[in-house]
């Protein structure tokens, strides 16, 4: 079965441009996209990732106001009782912020990756087949472990 991702535009923001870009990259490489569009709340990410059973949610912000907008968003994921990766990407700071300083506030946030507005859309791509492989590998392996660890 094909990965299935969640991709919108966190918040207030209206730009587009990016996530139709990163729609049809990740619709060529052979994922299923729930595309949630512009000005989507933390809640539409959420249903629509339990309604889907989605592998992975991917949030874009241009706006400058995606610190803010994703407050609170880990904690809500958690309480859905969802286990996916989490990317963000885009224009993430207010001006010319140093992107590390950026990547580190959004992986404090929970964020699994975060990509600045440089990233060519196979950068993530590569990422998430990486990250998704890993995943199921350690869900493949969980009863070994389990079994051992009861004896
Ligand atoms: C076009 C544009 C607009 C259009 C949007 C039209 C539309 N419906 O899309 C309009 C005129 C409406 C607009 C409005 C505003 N804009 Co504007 N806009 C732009 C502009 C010029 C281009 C954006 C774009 O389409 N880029 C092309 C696409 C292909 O690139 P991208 O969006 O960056 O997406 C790529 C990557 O970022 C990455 N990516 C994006 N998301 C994700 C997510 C993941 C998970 C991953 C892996 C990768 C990824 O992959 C994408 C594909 O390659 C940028 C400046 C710029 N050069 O980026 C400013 C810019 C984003 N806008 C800006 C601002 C401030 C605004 C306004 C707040 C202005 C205002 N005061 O009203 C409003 C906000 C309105 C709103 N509610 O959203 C600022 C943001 C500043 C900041 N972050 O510090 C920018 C950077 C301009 C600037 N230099 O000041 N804007």
């Amino acid at each position: 079965m094909a990965p299935t991702v969640t991709l919108g535009v966190i918040g207030s923001d209206a730009h587009v441009v990016g996530i139709t870009i990163l729609e049809h990259a990740l619709e060529a490489a052979g994922f299923d996209v729930v595309s949630l569009g512009v000005q989507t709340s933390q809640a539409a990410f959420v249903d629509a990732t339990a309604a889907h059973d989605a592998d992975a949610i991917l949030v874009s912000s241009l706006y400058g106001h995606a610190e803010q907008d994703c407050q609170g968003f880990h904690e809500r994921v958690e309480a859905a009782g969802l286990d996916v990766v989490t990317y963000i990407g885009g224009n993430l700071a207010v001006g010319q912020d140093d992107f590390d300083e950026t990547r580190t506030t959004f992986e404090a946030l929970g964020f699994d990756r975060v990509f600045d507005s440089q990233t060519d859309p196979e950068e993530a791509i590569a990422a998430l087949r990486d990250d998704l492989e890993l995943r199921s590998s350690e869900a493949e392996f969980e009863p070994e472990r389990v079994r051992a660890a009861n004896g």
